[in-house]
């Protein structure tokens, strides 16, 4: 191990800048001399469906995979987390586990994960895997011997026999609690005769944690796949984990009418005070650290790590990086650079606020990670625009701590359109085809695209599982590998500089929106080249003083790196006082000779 954190020492304690300008400023001093590999991580999401088709059915599997490693090891990716790899029914592609401890046969076999984590480790790669504690699919064996009430398996899912309306005399469900994917939460079931709690899918029963049965099955489950040597879980749909207690008569509360939307089915028009973000989930992380760093104290070898998927608001979601006592996830991941873009436009200010909203919340001593795109989301090129995707992947690399990228975002991948007739997320099938675009995520699950021949390279089979996207002969990895300059070589760049500099490892921070739509980060480390990062965000020219931003930097600085369609050169000085951005341009800059 090249780590010790019991021997941190504080070398630099770096001046605190004061900047009287209203447009705010962040200060972190990073004074340590060691971190571990999860601190300065670079994350890379693979959706193992759309990654790479090893055997021609059009799907992604775990060959494929492993067949790919040796790129992510080029982008400097340090861990690889995939989406779910279990057996499942593919209701919810993965995410409706029917045998936590087996591969999906249409993904391989056990020994073919063996041989993609043997190939990780022979590329000093960690693997991570996606753990869904939620929920299983109601093909589960679990599910169906709780159907049938078999001992040990009577409350292993959250059943209730519901309510009887007064004026009808008919049964009803127990609440109006509303799943994800539209529609009531709860499902009868004729055989127990009982309904079901589902937060997503019929075909996603909810685990009843609070049975300690099932709390021990899924610590079983951790220990299984770290038995086989993954690196740590990346925590799925953490908020609807724990829902409130019933009362004394065994009653649920209704949740009330939020007033966000008027679609009766849509779950937007409840509030989920009572089943989203209970205490006791919280707790459920702090156990789950205990059990991986039980393991790493029993079997040694690196931290293995808990990052975890939290929509929840930030006094919610910090709570999960644990308490004085008791340490929680590694990292909970860090959507706002999604989420504030999501309800406000795409600027400058709100890349700020992002940022702010996390920094200025996390609790003291804890790492912070940022997030450009999920398998949820719309595509980061497509979101912020393909003129910013350079901007946008400069920025989550220069900032402090893990950098979260999904895969397809370093080559600037764009949305699919997917007919309604193509569509198969069950969340857009859950409506209808007037409202349907609304609600899918197919259009950010397309294949991977790895060349500009037949199927992208993805698969060499007549087909892919959902359509391609149209501009894969140009957007592709062999294409973007070969031109002088790409969205990939420029990924691939920033990997490497965050290898080798020192400064974005151990440097404090500070950011600033200036002008009116421009945006500048600096990472600064004494007796090292500070790092400037610089983009323009809006439609006009730019002219920025960096000298407003830090008074402290040279006339001039070294350019590193550069977003495409910039015509400044590597390695030329540009002058700090009038630094010339056009729309769209980002830089990062140097202060070395
Ligand atoms: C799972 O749910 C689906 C949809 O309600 C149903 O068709 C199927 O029979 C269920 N399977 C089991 C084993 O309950
Ligand atoms: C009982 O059923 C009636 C008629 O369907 C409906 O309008 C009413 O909302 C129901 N009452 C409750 C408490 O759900
Ligand atoms: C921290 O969390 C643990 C586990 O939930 C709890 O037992 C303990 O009381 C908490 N400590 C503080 C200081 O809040
Ligand atoms: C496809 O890529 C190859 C290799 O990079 C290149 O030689 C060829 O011209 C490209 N074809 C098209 C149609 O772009
Ligand atoms: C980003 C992410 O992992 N989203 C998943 C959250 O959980 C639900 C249910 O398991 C999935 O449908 C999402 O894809
Ligand atoms: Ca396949
Ligand atoms: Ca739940």
């Amino acid at each position: 191990m090249a780590w010790t954190s019991k021997v941190l020492v504080s070398i630099t304690i770096l001046a605190l800048f004061v900047i009287d300008q209203g447009q705010g400023c962040q200060v972190s001093t990073g004074a340590q001399t060691t971190k571990d590999w999860w601190e300065t991580a670079q994350l890379y999401q693979i959706y193992p469906r759309s990654f790479k088709d090893s055997d021609g059915d059009g799907i992604g599997d775990l060959n494929g995979i492993t067949s790919k490693l040796k790129y992510l090891k080029e982008l400097g990716v340090t861990a690889a987390w995939l989406s779910p790899i279990f057996t499942s029914p593919m209701v919810d592609f993965g995410y409706d586990i029917s045998d936590f401890f087996d591969i999906q046969p249409e993904y391989g076999t056990l020994d073919d994960f063996r041989a993609l984590i043997k190939k990780a480790k022979e590329l000093d790669l960690k693997i991570i895997l996606d753990f869904v504690p939620n929920h299983s699919s109601n093909e589960s064996e679990w599910f169906k011997k709780s159907v049938n009430r078999e001992k040990g398996y009577e409350d292993y899912y959250v059943w209730h026999d519901g309510k009887v309306n007064a004026t009808t005399g008919e049964r009803e469900p127990p609440t109006n609690w509303l799943q994800y994917f539209r529609g009531s939460a709860w499902e009868w079931n004729e055989q127990r005769q009982q309904y079901y709690l589902h937060q997503f899918a019929v075909q996603q029963p909810d685990l009843n944690y609070r049975n300690p049965l099932v709390v021990a099955q899924m610590k079983r489950v951790l220990k299984y796949w770290l038995a086989e040597g993954v690196s740590g879980f990346r925590c799925d749909a953490l908020p609807p984990l724990f829902e409130v207690l019933p009362d004394a008569e065994g009653q649920y509360p209704d949740e009330v009418i939020s007033g966000a939307t008027d679609d009766a089915e849509d779950r937007n028009h409840l509030t989920v005070k009572y089943i989203e973000n209970q205490p006791e989930t919280i707790d459920m992380v702090y156990q789950w650290r205990t059990v991986l760093d039980d393991y790493q104290r029993i079997f040694g070898g690196d931290s293995r790590v808990l990052l975890i998927e939290t929509y929840a608001p930030a006094w919610f979601t910090m709570q999960f990086y644990g308490n004085r006592t008791t340490n929680g996830a590694h990292l909970p991941f860090n959507f706002n650079l999604i989420t504030v873009m999501e309800q406000n436009e795409f600027s400058a200010k709100n890349v700020q606020l992002a940022i702010d909203l996390w920094l200025n919340n996390m609790p003291a001593g804890r790492t912070p990670n940022w997030v450009l795109g999920n398998h949820d989301k719309r595509r980061a090129a497509s979101r912020y625009g393909q003129e910013h995707i350079d901007a946008m992947n400069m920025l989550i690399m220069v900032l402090p701590g893990a950098s979260v990228t999904y895969q397809g975002e370093e080559l600037g991948m764009t949305d699919v359109e997917i007919s309604w007739e193509d569509t198969v997320d069950p969340w857009a099938c859950n409506s209808n085809p007037e409202i349907y675009e609304q609600y899918t995520r197919d259009p950010a699950r397309t294949p991977f695209q790895w060349t500009n021949g037949s199927n992208a390279g993805f698969t060499d089979g007549p087909t892919t599982w959902l359509p391609l996207a149209s501009d894969y002969d140009t957007i592709n990895v062999e294409t973007e590998s070969q031109a002088e300059l790409s969205h990939l070589k420029i990924y691939e760049h920033l990997g490497a500089l965050r290898k080798s500099s020192q400064t974005l490892k151990y440097g404090s921070t500070k950011y600033q929106t200036l002008l009116e739509n421009s945006f500048v980060v600096e990472r600064i480390l004494a007796n090292e080249p500070t790092i400037v990062f610089a983009a323009n965000f809006g439609n006009t020219v730019a002219y920025l003083n960096l000298l407003e931003f830090d008074k402290n930097l040279p006339e001039s600085l070294k350019l590193l790196i550069r977003s495409v369609e910039s015509t400044k050169n590597y390695n030329n000085r540009y002058g700090t006082t009038s630094l010339r951005l056009e729309p769209g341009e980002a830089l990062v800059m140097s202060t070395e000779n």
